[in-house]
């Protein structure tokens, strides 16, 4: 389980992106967003750090 912070996940359109950009790198991921708190949490056998650099690619870098 794998949670992160996208200070940038603002918006429906937002989380859509964050789900492709989760989907990118593991399809079989099982992603929970909650926007109201900006927090993503990634059920996957995937490197948490693999996640990490996809979201920022996508423009969502996650604060630490
Ligand atoms: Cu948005």
């Amino acid at each position: 389980m794998t949670d992160f912070e996208l200070k940038d996940m603002t918006c429906g359109h937002c989380a859509g992106r964050v789900t492709r950009a989760i989907k990118s790198v593991d399809p079989q991921a099982n992603v929970d967003i909650d926007l109201a708190t900006r927090r993503v949490r990634i059920a996957s056998d995937a490197d948490a750090q693999a996640f990490a650099e996809a979201l920022a690619e996508a423009g969502y870098p996650p604060s630490v």
